[in-house]
C-alpha cells in the first residue's frame, strides 16, 4: 500500500529563484502530510522555468539552469523538511555533471533522505538547432544528452518503483521494460506544451493523448502510472496540467483540476498490480519475444 502525492505545480517564470521555488515544493509537502502521504511525486524540471523554450548560442550562458549537486545548498531545506515529515519524494531537475555532460533527470528520494534511485530521460523530444519561426523553442535535443542506461526499477516504498520524464511516457517500450522488471508504481513528471508547433492539430487533443498514454501503458503492464505536470502560463506559454494517478486497471484514480501548484492522492494497493500480471498480462504465458525482434532490432519503420 502506497499513499501516493502527485504534486502538480503551476508556472515557474525565469524571474522565480530556486529559494522561492523550494518554498513551494516545501508547501506542497507539507499537504501530502495532511493527507497523510508516504511518497510524493513533483513535476520534470521542477526547480526551474522550462528553459529548453529559450536558445542560447554558447551552452555554457545555460548552465545557471543545471544543478551540480543534489542536494544543493539551495535545495537542502527540501529534503531536511521532507525527512522531518518522513515524506519521501520524487523530483526532476536538469543535472550537469562534474565532466560537462547535461541530463534531464528525476531521482527517488527515500522516507530517511537518501537517493535511492536516478533516472535520466532516455526520449528527448523536440530540436537540436535554433528555429526562429517557431512562436518557441523545444530545444531539448541541444540542452540534454539522451541517457544510454535506460529503464530501471527499484525495491522502495514496499513496492517496485520506475521512472521516466515527460515524452517517454508516449513510447510503449518505456513501460515495457519496466513491465519486464515487474514495475508497480512509475512515477513521471512532464512539461508538454498545449501548443504543438510541427502538427497544431494536435493541440486539441494534448489532454487526450496525455491520458491515453498512461492509462494504456499502466493497463498493459499491470503497473500503477502516477504523471505529474508542471502547467499553466509560464512565460507566455500554456502547459498542460491533468495531473493524474491510474490505476493497473487503466482507471484514473485522481486528478488534478487546476493550472496552479495543486495535490493529489491516492492509496494504492500494489496488489491490485497482481489482478493483471498474473492473468490477461501474464507475460510469461503470452508474450511473444520471438516475434518482435524489430522493436529492438530497428529505429525506424522498414517498408519492404
Ligand atoms: N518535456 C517534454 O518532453 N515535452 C514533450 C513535448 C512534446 S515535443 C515538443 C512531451 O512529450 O510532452
Amino acid at each position: 500500500m502506497i499513499n501516493v502525492g502527485a504534486a502538480q505545480l503551476g508556472p515557474i517564470q525565469k524571474e522565480d529563484d530556486r529559494v522561492s521555488v523550494v518554498k513551494r515544493l516545501i508547501d506542497l509537502l507539507h499537504q501530502a502530510k495532511s493527507a497523510k502521504c508516504e511518497l510524493v511525486v513533483f513535476p520534470e524540471l521542477a526547480l526551474t522555468t522550462f528553459f529548453p523554450r529559450w536558445f542560447v548560442e554558447n551552452i555554457s550562458e545555460a548552465d545557471h539552469w543545471y544543478e551540480t549537486e543534489m542536494p544543493s545548498a539551495v535545495t537542502l531545506p527540501l529534503f531536511d523538511e521532507a525527512k522531518r515529515l518522513g515524506i519521501g519524494f520524487c523530483l526532476g531537475y536538469a543535472e550537469l555533471t562534474p565532466n560537462g555532460e547535461r541530463f534531464n533527470t528525476q531521482i527517488l528520494v527515500e522516507r530517511d533522505g537518501s537517493v535511492v534511485a536516478k533516472y535520466r530521460k532516455v526520449h528527448i523530444p523536440g530540436h537540436a538547432t535554433h528555429e526562429p519561426d517557431r512562436p518557441f523553442q523545444h530545444a531539448e535535443r541541444y540542452y540534454f544528452t539522451p541517457s544510454l542506461e535506460g529503464f530501471g526499477v527499484w525495491k522502495a516504498f514496499g513496492g517496485r518503483l520506475g521512472m521516466m520524464i515527460c515524452n517517454d511516457r508516449r513510447w510503449p517500450e518505456s513501460y515495457r521494460v519496466m513491465g519486464l522488471q515487474g514495475v508497480e508504481m512509475i512515477l513521471c513528471g512532464y512539461n508538454t506544451p498545449m501548443h504543438y508547433v510541427p502538427d497544431p492539430s494536435q493541440d486539441a487533443l494534448q489532454g487526450f493523448h496525455n491520458a491515453l498514454v498512461m492509462q494504456s501503458g499502466a493497463y498493459q503492464n499491470g503497473t500503477f502510472v502516477v504523471g505529474v505536470a508542471k502547467g499553466g502560463i509560464e512565460e507566455g506559454v500554456l502547459g498542460l496540467c491533468d495531473s493524474s494517478i491510474i490505476a493497473p486497471s487503466g482507471e484514473i484514480l485522481a486528478k488534478t483540476s487546476t493550472f496552479q501548484d495543486e495535490l493529489v492522492h491516492a492509496v494504492c494497493d500494489l496488489d491490485w498490480c497482481k489482478q493483471y500480471k498474473e492473468t490477461l498480462f501474464d507475460f510469461d504465458k503470452y508474450r511473444r519475444p520471438e516475434v518482435y525482434g524489430r522493436i529492438t532490432g530497428q529505429r525506424g519503420s522498414v517498408l519492404d
